[in-house]
């Protein structure tokens, strides 16, 4: 397109010259051309709106959605709102040289504006919202002088908004929210004194919000929420706004202080800052916004004490200061907002004890005090008069004493949620009269109960989805066998870490929307009910470390969603059935401490998706599986303390993504196969305590995160590789073997002359390239086999096996694989995350993040990998998107992983 600001003359003299032209030369005719033109360039009409009504045959100022001046009769508004119409706009339609109103809003028109629109020099009111409109914001909107409303919204506005927008003196409304628009806020905007709302949420815009120089007495509503604005909020912005009732800026970068400016604005009932990176502390000037009906200012980094004066703000209804760093005690006067629906203090550092007073408020719906440092007693009458209250979040405070039996009064609680306290005394029994419940979460306290009562009582809370009472060490007795008849709606049962006695009541299958049952950390006793195989959602089954005996049985190879089993620790025996390599969704399998025998069954290798697999510290004898490389995204491996005999098989290293392996104190007999040195995840390898012989393969030198290494008590010979990691490893590695040599600080016979170093500094420029080329052909590889690295954090929330959550996890492990920092490394705190960290970095010249090993190289063969790198982290970011929605599919993964390939393919051809 060409250079906007000619346009914009070249429209000035048009227009000037525009009236007596458009007076005398055209007639209805125009008009009704102009409409036809429209009508054949809507190619759906699924309604038939257009293709039926508008008809030469009748008039067209009876043309549906069309109205006609009444002395002139010519179109003087055209409103199609919602006739789901798909087509593009003709030029004609500036012929409509009398039309004042033009809503298009709610159809599916598509393409860039048409430059002759500019011709409507008489339009008033224009919304083109809801479309599918692209390209650039056309700056001559600036000579629609005429504009009251300019609706832009949900369409796919690319670029700027043009500075021209700033000269409508008449705008009264802008809302182009839900576009793609960047680049920073015109301050010109703020010149148009006629100004009463602006809509820009949910774009791409950066910069500083600007200076308001002026009054801007119609100025009503701001919403800029949901951009990239940083900087302070200039400190005289409210100044100039006395009038502003709504002000959104949520979801920001902004920094710096709330300017005292703010609390001039008498009339604002809405204010959202929450999402920043806003500091200092809150002032009791806060108290003379007397209008204020919602406050959210939660995740920035407030701090001191929560102002009294938060009590004068008598119409609030809405407050939310989560994820602070406010200090300080909860102030009683909160408990004069006899409006509060909405109240959340959580994940602060405030103290005190909870002011009684707050439990009067009976319009609460929601209240979180939930990650502070409350202590003391909750009063014994608090649930009397909170019959509106379904959300009650206390967890992960100080809180002691009893739970107050009144709570049950509140007959409305959907959520009740006190772990991690200190609460000790029975577990209510009237709990039950809570016929709403839907989680309950008990956890981590110091609870009692009289053989397990409440649950009975719990049968009554037919809406039950979470039932969390893990880590109450008194809570002890046999599960009622009753257990069956919960709700029907129940997903998750935790009740690990108590001391639960007596065997799992087989009634357990009947909950068969379950998807966790934890019931680890007991001691039950008995054997695992066949039952349990009707738990067709389960996904996770955890119930190591307890005293359950007899064999695994066939029904668990029913549980086609399971994922996470977890057997560790009991006194299991017999064979592991071979139908577990049935369960295609398990991603971590741990038998280990058991006393199963007989020999790993191969149908374990079917189990593709596999990620963490531990039969350690069993009685299993026999060979390796032969097909041991079909675990092909396997990350953990332990086989130790076994019989199990026979050779490594050599696909070994078709394992690209194993971190941990142990094979220790087996009889494993052979050599170690040289291709371990293809392992390049590897991270920890032990091997002591075998039959093995042969020579260390110098592969394994490759290996540069190999932090632990042991081939102790085996019967190797031969020289002890020098390179990679192996000056880190000590003597504990080697002892016990038959012949060695190597290093003298090894306590081992030193060998023959060693090998030329020059040679190997050139290997290793020849190396690095192939090296960032195997790692894309294994993401690539891993990505085709559709799996995780990483949980991503939906498992953390619902338990939810899903794909997207596999491309979180893959994005995460994208990043981790570029930079050598695991997301768990002591690095990331706080705020700090490796995705975080990424981002932050990403744009520096520096490229600081990309693994320095990596770029081991010079020149342009340097520059290629960086690249290639920095394109892997790009990926990874979108991959690991926070919301499941925005991240890519699989497939396009792929695609991308390969377009990266490529391009590093052809860089390396030109080194
Ligand atoms: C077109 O729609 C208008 C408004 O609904 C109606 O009054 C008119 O009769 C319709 N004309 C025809 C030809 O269907
Ligand atoms: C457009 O459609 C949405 C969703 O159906 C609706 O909420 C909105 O009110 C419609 N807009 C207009 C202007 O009719
Ligand atoms: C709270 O303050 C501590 C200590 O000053 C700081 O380390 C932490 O990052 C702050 N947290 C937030 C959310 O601002
Ligand atoms: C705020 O409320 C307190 C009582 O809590 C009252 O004494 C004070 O006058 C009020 N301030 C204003 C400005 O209304
Ligand atoms: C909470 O405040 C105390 C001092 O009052 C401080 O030592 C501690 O680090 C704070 N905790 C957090 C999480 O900011
Ligand atoms: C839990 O209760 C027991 C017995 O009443 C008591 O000895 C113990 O200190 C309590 N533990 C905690 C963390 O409150
Ligand atoms: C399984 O249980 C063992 C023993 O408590 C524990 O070390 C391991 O982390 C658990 N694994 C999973 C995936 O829960
Ligand atoms: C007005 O629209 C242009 C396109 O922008 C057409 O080319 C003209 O023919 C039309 N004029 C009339 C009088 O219909």
């Amino acid at each position: 397109m060409a250079n906007p600001f000619f346009y914009l003359a070249l429209l000035i003299i048009f227009h000037l010259s525009m009236p007596t032209f458009s007076m005398k030369q055209t007639t209805i005719l125009t008009d009704q051309l102009a409409l036809l033109a429209l009508k054949d360039n809507v190619v759906q009409d699924p309604e038939n709106i257009l293709t039926s009504n508008w008809s030469v045959s009748t008039p067209v100022c009876n043309w549906i959605g069309v109205s006609c001046g009444s002395k002139h009769r010519r179109v003087t508004t055209l409103d199609l709102t919602g006739f789901e119409l798909v087509g593009t706009l003709p030029p004609h339609l500036g012929n409509l040289s009398f039309l004042s109103l033009l809503y298009l809003t709610n159809n599916s028109f598509h393409g860039r504006l048409p430059v002759q629109l500019s011709n409507l020099q008489r339009l008033k009111y224009l919304s083109f919202g809801n479309n599918s409109f692209g390209g650039e914001i056309p700056s001559w909107f600036g000579s629609l002088t005429e504009l009251r409303s300019l609706y832009l919204y949900q369409n796919n506005f690319k670029g700027v908004i043009p500075l021209s927008l700033g000269y409508l003196p008449k705008l009264e409304m802008l809302s182009l929210y839900e576009n793609q628009i960047s680049g920073s806020i015109p301050s010109s905007i703020f010149n148009i004194s006629s100004l009463q709302e602006i809509y820009l949420y949910s774009n791409m815009l950066y910069g500083s919000i600007p200076f308001i120089s002026r009054g801007l007495l119609s100025l009503s509503v701001i919403d800029f929420s949901f951009n990239n604005l940083s900087g302070d909020i200039p400190k005289d912005l409210f100044d100039h706004l006395p009038n502003l009732k709504e002000l959104y800026l949520e979801y920001n970068q902004l920094s710096g202080r709330i300017p005292t400016s703010l609390f001039k604005c008498k009339e604002l009932q809405i204010l959202y800052l929450s999402i920043n990176q806003l500091e200092g502390s809150l002032s009791e000037e806060i108290g003379n916004l007397s209008m204020l009906q919602i406050f959210y200012i939660s995740r920035n980094h407030f701090e001191g004490e929560i102002p009294k004066e938060i009590g004068n703000l008598t119409l609030l209804t809405a407050f939310d200061c989560a994820i602070n760093n406010f200090t300080g005690t909860i102030p009683y006067q909160i408990s004069n907002l006899k409006n509060l629906v909405f109240l959340n203090l959580e994940v602060n550092n405030i103290t005190g004890s909870i002011p009684p007073q707050i439990f009067n408020i009976s319009t609460l719906r929601d209240f979180s005090l939930a990650s502070n440092r409350l202590s003391g007693h909750l009063p014994s009458n608090m649930g009397l008069w909170l019959p509106n209250l379904e959300g009650l979040y206390l967890g992960e405070n100080q809180l002691i004493g009893p739970l107050p039996i009144s709570i049950s009064n509140a007959s409305k609680l959907t959520v009740f949620e006190m772990s991690r306290n200190y609460f000790s005394g029975l577990v209510p029994d009237t709990l039950g009269n809570l016929r709403n419940l839907k989680v309950l979460n008990l956890g981590g306290n110091n609870l009692t109960s009289s053989g397990m009562s409440f649950l009975s009582s719990l049968i009554n809370c037919k809406s039950l989805e979470w039932l969390l009472f893990n880590d109450n060490p008194l809570i002890s007795g046999e599960l009622p066998g009753l257990i069956g008849n919960l709700s029907n709606s129940l997903q998750r049962f935790y009740a690990f870490g108590c001391d639960i006695r007596g065997s799992i009541p087989s009634g357990i299958g009947n909950l068969s929307h379950l998807i966790i049952m934890g019931l680890a950390n007991n001691e039950l006793t008995g054997s695992i009910p066949a039952s349990m195989g009707g738990l067709q959602e389960l996904q996770g089954l955890y119930l190591e470390e307890n005293k359950l005996e007899g064999s695994i049985p066939s029904e668990l190879c029913h549980l086609n969603n399971l994922a996470y089993l977890n057997l560790t620790s009991n006194k299991l025996s017999g064979p592991i059935p071979a139908c577990l390599g049935n369960l295609i969704s398990l991603r971590s399998l741990f038998l280990s401490s058991n006393m199963f025998s007989s020999s790993i069954p191969s149908t374990l290798t079917g189990l593709n998706d596999l990620l963490f697999l531990d039969l350690s510290s069993n009685s299993l004898s026999g060979a390796l599986p032969i097909d041991i490389r079909k675990w092909k995204v396997l990350i953990n491996l332990d086989f130790s303390n076994n019989q199990l005999s026979g050779y490594i098989p050599t696909k070994v290293a078709d394992l690209q993504d194993l971190t941990y392996f142990s094979l220790s104190n087996n009889i494993i007999i052979g050599s170690i196969p040289e291709s371990f040195g293809d392992l390049l995840s590897l991270e920890s390898l032990d091997l002591s305590r075998n039959n093995l012989s042969g020579e260390i393969p110098k592969s394994f030198e490759k290996l540069r995160y190999l932090k632990y290494f042991n081939v102790s008590f085996n019967r190797l010979q031969g020289e002890i590789p020098k390179g990679g990691s192996f000056g880190n490893y000590s003597i504990e590695s080697f002892e016990g073997n038959e012949a060695l040599c190597g290093a003298p600080q090894l306590h081992v016979p030193s060998c023959k002359p060693v090998r030329n170093s020059k040679a190997r500094t050139k290997l290793i420029i020849y190396v690095t390239l192939p090296i960032v080329s195997t790692i894309l052909d294994s993401l690539i590889q891993t990505m085709t086999m559709a799996t995780i690295g990483y949980m991503g954090p939906e498992y953390g929330i619902d338990g939810i096996v899903s794909t997207k959550g596999d491309v979180y996890s893959f994005g995460i492990l994208m990043m981790e694989t570029i930079t050598g920092e695991k997301p768990t490394s002591e690095m990331f705190e706080g705020e700090r995350s490796l995705k975080s960290w990424v981002e932050e970095s990403i744009s520096s010249p520096l490229n600081q993040v990309v693994d320095t090993n990596l770029l081991s190289t010079i020149g342009r063969e340097r520059l290629a990998a960086s690249n290639c790198a920095l394109s892997i982290l790009r990926l990874g970011l979108e991959c690991s998107a926070e919301s499941p929605a925005e991240r890519p599919d699989m497939k396009e993964v792929v695609a991308k992983l390969k377009k990266i390939k490529v391009e590093l393919l052809r860089a390396e051809q030109c080194v």
